[in-house]
């Protein structure tokens, strides 16, 4: 999953890229410069996996941060050319990091201007595509994608209303014939409000207070300090734990903030176990077994036969897939199977 962090300039980017991946990037020295971290997804349950198995190897569920300063901050005054050299339309979901912290903070305005600058974004972008798919269509008289041209203006009236093309609530089939377009508006959003270190504990009143921001599936929302979260995540591992107590947080901002992120998305994790390796793997709900042997590898998908799954809490009482069998704790499960969270799977298949 690839995440982009973007904001005003001076909104604190960099400082919550700092916070999520434990870097140390410069902050406040208005570079607008680039980063970007990978980082794992802490799920405990791989390591107690990696313990019942001796695994020589323990992989997480990767996620990639992007600190980008493609956005002027200018609204609806932007150019409409978002520029960043990392390119934004390839990435899963935005985080909007809006300032909250300095004395003249305006994060309401803020976050109206970065989503004015990418709707102007896609208004210029959709425009082209529908004429050009008009014409297309006229010159060839082929019907066959009429709908996606329908869309296409129903994403456009969302624009011209001043909406993300995410508020729509277009159908998934709808969706899909429009991805190709890569419309900025169209991903998931995590409105990140960085309040001042003298505000954190009003964060429960300011997630109240910025509730309304919330849209169903494609936006939600985030209080965090982004400064007190670099300075904890640059810790080593026991002072973090007596600094999160210190300041009553209970968990850092890179596991709330995934948290949010995989709930937003729609995301779970199966998981893999065996002695050369155990393993997180992150799917999108409502996966079917077939699809999820493929975020493995396409050999497998390809050549699928059957998936032996467990519970996460079954396995970890029976210990090995011999002695589920033997409980008849384990499952044998066709292409259909739809996996959860937390599955243990084995899968069968031939090449
Ligand atoms: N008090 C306080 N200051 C913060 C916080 N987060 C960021 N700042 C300050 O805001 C300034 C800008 O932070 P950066 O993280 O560099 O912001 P940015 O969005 O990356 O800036 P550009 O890349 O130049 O657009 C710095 O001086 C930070 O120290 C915070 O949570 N509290
Ligand atoms: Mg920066």
């Amino acid at each position: 999953m690839k995440i982009a962090i973007i904001g005003p300039p001076q909104s604190g980017k960099s400082t919550l890229f700092n916070a999520l991946s434990g870097q140390d990037v410069a902050v406040g020295d208005y570079s607008r410069s680039e980063h970007r971290a990978i980082i794992k997804v802490p799920d405990g349950r791989v390591e107690v996996l990696g313990e019942i198995e001796k695994s020589k190897k323990i992989t997480h569920a990767e996620i990639e941060f992007f600190d980008t300063a493609g956005f002027s901050g200018k609204g609806k005054q932007a150019s409409g050319e978002i520029s960043s050299t990392h390119d934004l339309k390839q990435v899963d979901a935005f985080a909007i990091v809006v300032d909250c912290f300095s004395s003249d903070a305006k994060p309401e305005e803020d976050l109206r201007s970065i989503i004015d600058e990418m709707i102007l974004a896609d208004m210029m972008h959709i425009e082209d595509n529908i004429e050009k798919l008009d014409r297309k269509m006229q010159l060839t008289g082929k019907r066959d994608r009429a709908r996606e041209l329908e869309v296409l203006k129903l994403c456009r009236d969302a624009l011209n209303d001043e909406k993300l093309i995410g508020e729509i609530g277009l159908s998934a089939e709808d969706e899909k014939t429009i991805r190709g377009y890569t419309f900025l508006s169209l991903k998931p959003q995590i409105v990140v409000f960085n309040i001042s270190e003298e505000k954190i504990e009003q964060t429960e009143s300011l997630r109240q207070k910025y509730a309304g921001y919330r849209m169903e599936n494609i936006r939600d929302i985030s209080i965090i300090c982004g400064r007190l979260e670099m300075e904890l995540a640059q810790l080593p591992g026991e002072e973090k734990t007596a600094f999160l107590k210190e300041l009553g947080i209970e968990h850092p901002a890179v596991e709330r903030f995934i948290q949010i992120s995989y709930n937003l998305l729609g995301l779970i994790s199966f998981l893999t176990a065996g002695p050369p390796e155990s393993r997180a793997w992150t799917i999108r709900k409502g996966t079917n077994a077939v699809h999820a042997a493929g975020a493995i590898h396409t050999d497998i998908e390809r050549g699928f036969i059957k998936a032996e799954v467990a519970s996460y809490d079954d396995y970890i009482k029976h210990k090995s897939m011999a002695a589920l069998k033997a409980a008849a704790r384990l499952h044998l499960e066709g292409k259909d199977y739809i996996v959860q969270d937390g599955d243990v799977i084995l899968f069968r298949f031939n090449v």
